[in-house]
């Protein structure tokens, strides 16, 4: 008999002990079970009327002790009850409120002209072409016929890695275009844009690093007809149904005619202002056709294959679509200026 009552009390400290009640009333319920005026306890302390003299002590210390578990466990709901309370009046949460918008960022004025460029070739059939920034100097600069003593070779003008005349952070995105000559037969259409490197002193107008765009158009027959109607569209979708262009006699290394491509200015529909500096052309971007010897260090027959190619600045694009006065403004990243351009795109 005494062993079992003893059990009784033990169970009831363990139900104590794992009793989880949360809410208000669950708590109240508890307090009433195990300490109210007729609390589960009560009639087991009368019980010991029946225990052994010798146990007497012991049993009356364990019933004692399963009231003050009682007590401690009420204790900490209440606590945790009113911390909880306390939390939600002291932060003034209402837990009924939607939740704070996202704060949406804009796209970097860059990305909106590098990706509107994109979308126009590539509904014209061009594909995009992505290739390493670390270049050796066959695919960015011997490749593109650019002789050992080329200027643009020289460390003043170019990044060398460290200890390295082979290596570099290219200075177009030529050296794409070399990669995918030699990996790739004709028919090819591609645009490679990217970020390049020189080593320019920076200002208003210049930066060590910028961005390219710069395509690619290898087949049978391809004419310098080609080119210009291809860039006229390109001039038109980017700039405005009513963009006039005009090419003038250029040099570059690896194209032959060269060309330098100027459109009517889209400010002052060509009246003369600040961006065309009144003369009513902007110049836009550098083309040709490809050099016969780059298709044949790049391993295409130039017999049988012709070539276009063009490239432009992006930073150049933004500067005069956005009228920013200062390159150095795309590469801050302060929030306060890039806020200003729209998401889209
Ligand atoms: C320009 C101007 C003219 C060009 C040439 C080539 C390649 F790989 F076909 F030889 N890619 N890009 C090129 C031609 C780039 O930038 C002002």
């Amino acid at each position: 008999m005494s062993v079992e009552i003893f059990g009784k009390v033990n169970q009831i400290i363990e139900e104590i002990k794992t009793a989880s009640p949360k809410a208000k009333e669950e708590i109240e319920q508890f307090r009433i079970k195990y300490l109210g005026s007729k609390n589960v306890l009560k009639p087991l302390m009368g019980e010991i009327r029946n225990i052994a003299n010798e146990q007497k002590k012991d049993y009356g210390q364990l019933v004692n002790q399963a009231k003050q578990v009682a007590e401690a466990k009420f204790q900490q709901l209440k606590d945790a009850l009113e911390s909880a309370a306390e939390d939600a009046s002291a932060h003034n949460i209402d837990l009924t409120a939607p939740g704070e918008p996202i704060e949406l960022g804009s796209r970097h004025p860059n990305s909106i002209v590098m990706n509107r460029i994109i979308e126009i070739f590539q509904r014209m059939g061009f594909a995009v072409a992505e290739e390493r920034e670390i270049e050796d100097d066959w695919h960015n600069f011997t490749a593109m016929n650019t002789p050992e003593d080329h200027p643009a070779r020289d460390m003043q003008d170019t990044y060398y890695l460290k200890d390295s005349t082979e290596m570099l952070l290219r200075t177009h995105t030529s050296s794409v275009q070399a990669r995918v000559m030699t990996t790739t037969q004709p028919p090819i259409r591609i645009i490679a844009p990217g970020r390049v490197y020189r080593n320019e002193t920076i200002s208003a107008r210049a930066h060590c690093q910028f961005h390219q765009v710069e395509g690619l158009y290898i087949d049978e027959g391809v004419s310098f007809a080609d080119l210009k109607q291809t860039l006229l569209h390109f001039s038109k979708e980017m700039y405005g149904p009513n963009t006039r262009i005009r090419l003038r006699p250029s040099y570059f290394p690896f194209t032959e005619p060269s060309a330098e491509m100027d459109i009517s200015c889209f400010v002052c529909d060509s009246k003369g202002c600040n961006i065309c500096k009144y003369t009513g052309w902007v110049e836009i971007l550098g083309c040709g056709m490809v050099d016969p010897q780059v298709l044949e260090n790049c391993g295409i027959d130039s017999k049988k294959y012709s070539g276009y190619a063009f490239g432009m600045g992006i930073e150049r694009q933004a500067i005069l679509k956005y009228k920013i006065n200062d390159i150095r403004l795309l590469f801050e990243n302060d929030v306060r200026f890039l806020k200003q351009f729209s998401s889209t795109l």
